[in-house]
């Protein structure tokens, strides 16, 4: 096996060239999370033949098709669905899907709950960029409250969707949110999401300048991402500070997003419960056993 180092031996062994240039304008964050799931899936050394790739429709649900492997484009906010589908036809594949956080949270809420809610063995990567940003920048459900969009222009009133919050709440195996500014933690979390069994969700902050960055004038690229790492900060830190801080420390930091894993369980999933239902009908289909 030929060892990965760069970005670029890991985009030629991994992308489709014939697909590039990407529809992503400069300095948008979905580039940087296909990267770090490709390192996640370098490092685990996956066999892509195994891996299947799914999306709904946005910026982010393009990922797979720049992907070298087996990838499903559905419909908005579908992709879990489908993705469902294709676990419970194929139980050895590994199926990750890239949604946005209007895909995911929005059109396809009811999706995502219920599949977090059965535990079902897939890995979601949620790309949030607070905004529809293919669209043009409508208010997303994850929008903070204030932020400006086409359709908020006086500022967003609505309180925001917590992804991770809810995902925790239903019992997924695996939570993570992360901003794209932290390189190596998330990669990390990429690969425990990927490897465990059950449902996970890695939820990425990212930034997108066209749709939203400009529209709340969060200035240039360079300081758009810095305010990734100003407005975040560890759930660790935040719990210290709320717990042990005095009141200005506090306030300091009461409206940061939290980042890091916020559950990892071993929580027995929808299809290993399936499995053993059908072994113990079969059980008395063989004894002849009634009920
Ligand atoms: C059923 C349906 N409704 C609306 C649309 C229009 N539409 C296409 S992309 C998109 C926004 C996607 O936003 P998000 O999921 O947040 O992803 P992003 O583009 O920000 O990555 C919308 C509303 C559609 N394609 N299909
Ligand atoms: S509109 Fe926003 S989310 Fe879409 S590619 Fe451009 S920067 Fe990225």
């Amino acid at each position: 096996m030929v060892e990965i180092k760069t970005a670029e031996e890991l985009n030629k062994k991994y992308l489709r060239e014939g697909m590039w240039p990407t529809i992503f304008c400069n300095g948008c964050g979905i580039g940087v999370v296909l990267e770090y799931t490709l390192w996640a899936i370098e490092e685990l050394g996956w066999d892509m033949d195994k891996v299947v790739f799914a999306s709904g429709i946005g910026c982010s649900s393009r990922l797979p098709g720049y992907i070298n492997a087996d990838g499903l484009h559905t419909t908005h906010g579908r992709a879990i669905a489908f993705a469902t589908g294709i676990k419970a036809a194929n139980p050895d594949l590994n199926v990750v899907i890239f949604t946005g956080d209007g895909d995911c949270s929005g059109i396809g809420g009811n999706h995502f709950i219920h599949a977090a809610r059965r535990n079902i063995d897939l890995t979601v990567i949620m790309v949030n960029n607070f905004v529809y940003g293919m669209t043009g920048g409508q208010s997303s459900p994850t929008a903070p409250i204030g932020s400006v969009a086409t359709t908020a222009p006086y500022g967003n009133i609505e309180h925001p969707f917590d992804i991770c919050g809810i995902a925790k709440a239903l019992g997924a195996n695996y939570v993570a949110r992360w901003p794209v500014s932290h390189p190596y933690q998330p990669i990390k979390s990429v690969k425990e999401g990927l490897q465990k069994k059950g449902f996970s969700l890695l939820e990425f902050l990212a930034p997108c300048p066209t749709a939203y960055g400009r529209r709340n004038k969060l200035g240039d690229i360079k300081k758009l991402w810095k305010w990734y790492d100003d407005n975040t900060i560890l759930i660790e830190d935040y719990e210290k500070t709320m717990n042990y801080g005095n009141e200005k420390e506090k306030e300091e930091i009461k409206n940061k997003i939290q980042i890091g894993v916020f559950q990892d369980i071993e929580k027995s999933g929808f299809f290993e419960e399936y499995e053993k239902l059908m072994m113990m009908l079969q059980e008395k289909k063989t004894t002849g056993e009634k009920k």
